[in-house]
């Protein structure tokens, strides 16, 4: 006779009754446990590392924005030697130079980075100001200096009156004086409402009326390294056109004298 092995069901566990301690699987997994440990460790590394990644970030804006500083006086100058004058300021936002009747609508506005060819703004969103002294602007030959070759704007006696300080405070040392134009960003702190604007960074706002939170002069702007110092904020980037660069241009392009 045939006899038939049956194995005997293995009885569930009654429902409430506790079973074996949990073990983890051979197949992996991580426990509750260990999961928290290790985003806590991630965001520690990630806490350390992001100061270091805001820095990079920051020193690359600033290199792209003195690389377009440097393209701007270059355009600056071939816009010279082309039109026998530098441009005016845009200040209709369109990127043109504005012009009236010959002469500058205004001294000071926006970079005419279309005119240019070049970056209008610089790495923190904000227009590159761009600041001529109209006499080298307009359609007016020379400066009143001496004759002048028809179709140049300027002659070389013709001296600007823009100067660049090393402060805004009494006692500041003239860097360069004489200057037919300037270019500059702002920089980082532009736009911030929370920022405190130093007396330097108020000399080179365009704004010298009545109005003004400190008396300036329009002609005068300020230039030095960076500081974060208390009172002493300024992180403006100022280039400026040597006077002696643009006319010996202009004498090796035949365009003067
Ligand atoms: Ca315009
Ligand atoms: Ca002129
Ligand atoms: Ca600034
Ligand atoms: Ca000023």
């Amino acid at each position: 006779m045939k006899r038939t092995c049956v194995a005997a069901p293995v009885a569930a566990p009654a429902a409430g009754a506790e079973g074996p301690p949990a073990r983890r699987s051979s197949a992996g997994g991580f426990t509750l446990i260990e999961t928290a440990i290790v985003i806590g460790i991630i965001g520690l590394l990630l806490g350390a590392m992001l100061p270091t990644l805001s820095t990079r970030y920051e020193l690359t804006r600033l290199r792209q924005a003195r690389a377009d500083l440097a393209k701007a006086e270059e355009a600056l100058y071939g816009f010279a030697l082309t039109h026998g004058r530098l441009p005016c300021p845009d200040t209709a936002g369109d990127g043109a130079e504005d012009r009236e009747s010959g002469s500058c609508r205004a001294e000071e506005g926006v970079l005419p980075s279309g005119d240019l060819g070049v970056a209008r703004v610089d790495p923190w969103g904000n227009d590159y100001r761009y600041r001529v002294d109209a006499a080298f602007a307009d359609d007016v030959d020379g400066t009143g200096c001496g004759p002048a070759r028809v179709g140049a704007s300027f002659t070389l006696c013709s001296e600007g009156r823009i100067r660049i300080a090393d402060s805004a405070r009494g006692g500041a040392v003239i860097v360069a004086r004489g200057i037919p134009a300037v270019v500059f960003s702002r920089g980082f702190n532009e736009g911030d409402p929370q920022a405190a604007l130093s007396p330097d960074e108020l000399e080179n706002r365009s704004d010298c009326s009545g109005t003004s939170p400190q008396p300036c002069d329009p002609d005068l702007y300020i230039y030095h390294e960076p500081t974060r110092a208390q009172g002493e904020e300024f992180d403006d980037m100022v280039i400026w056109l040597s006077p002696h660069v643009l006319k010996n241009r202009m004498v090796q392009a035949m365009k003067l004298p």
